[in-house]
C-alpha cells in the first residue's frame, strides 16, 4: 500500500496537467492566514524567515527583485479555469490548509513549503444559484488544532470571471507598504518602480 500510495502521490504531485498559471503563497501563523500574489510579473519574490519583522510578516526578501510589485490580499481570489498553485507555508506550528469545496487538504509545516495545484471550476456566483444559498461562499479552513485561536483561520475563497479577477487584483495593495520602505531605508519619496535596481540594492544592504 505504502509502494502504490507513493507512486499515485509523485502523480499527482508533479502533473503537469495542472501547470500553475497563478502562484499564490498562503501562509499560517497563530492564528492567521496571509495570502500573497505575485505582481505583473506573475512571480514572487523569495522569502526568508531572518528578514521577518511586523511590517514585514512573511520575511520577503528584497534583495529579489521579484518581491517588489508582490501583493497583499485579504481573500482568496481565484479566476475560474486557470490553474492555482497555492504554496503552503507556516511560521510557529503545523497547520493545515483545507478547502473543502475543491478537495483539498494540505499540512503547512514549519521550515517545509508545500504546495497544491488544481484549477476552479465553478465561479461563486454560480454556486450560489447551484446552491439556492444566496450567501454562499467558499472557505478555506485550519484543519489543524494548532491552539487556542484556530477557530479565528478562516479565509474567504471567491472563484470569479477572469475579467473580475483582473479587476480585484489591480486593487490589491502592495506587499511593500510605506511602513517596511521606511524600515528598509527605500527612499520615501519614491515608489519602488521609480528607484533603479542598483538603489535599492545599495539601500538594503
Ligand atoms: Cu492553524
Amino acid at each position: 500500500m505504502v509502494v502504490f500510495g507513493f507512486f499515485t502521490w509523485q502523480r499527482v504531485m508533479t502533473s503537469t496537467e495542472v501547470k500553475g498559471d497563478i502562484n499564490i503563497d498562503v501562509t499560517g501563523h497563530q492564528f492567521a492566514w496571509e495570502i500573497r500574489y505575485p505582481g505583473t510579473d506573475g512571480k514572487l519574490g523569495s522569502t526568508n524567515f531572518r528578514l521577518y519583522t511586523a511590517a514585514n510578516k512573511l520575511g520577503v526578501d528584497f534583495k529579489d527583485r521579484n518581491s517588489f510589485d508582490d501583493l497583499s490580499a485579504d481573500t482568496l481570489v481565484l479566476p475560474v479555469n486557470k490553474s492555482i498553485r497555492i504554496n503552503i507555508h507556516a511560521q510557529d506550528v503545523i497547520h493545515s490548509v483545507y478547502m473543502p469545496h475543491f478537495r483539498v487538504q494540505l499540512n503547512a509545516v514549519p521550515g517545509l513549503p508545500t504546495f497544491f495545484k488544481f484549477v476552479p471550476t465553478i465561479t461563486t456566483a454560480k454556486m450560489k444559484m447551484i446552491t439556492g444559498n444566496a450567501n454562499f461562499e467558499y472557505l478555506l479552513y485550519c484543519n489543524k488544532i494548532c491552539g487556542s485561536g484556530h477557530w479565528n483561520m478562516q479565509k474567504v475563497v471567491r472563484v470569479v470571471s477572469q475579467a473580475e479577477y483582473q479587476d480585484w487584483i489591480a486593487k490589491q495593495k502592495p506587499y511593500l507598504s510605506d511602513q517596511l520602505r521606511k524600515e528598509l531605508h527605500f527612499a520615501d519619496s519614491k515608489p519602488a518602480n521609480q528607484v533603479s535596481a542598483s538603489n535599492r540594492l545599495a539601500v538594503n544592504n
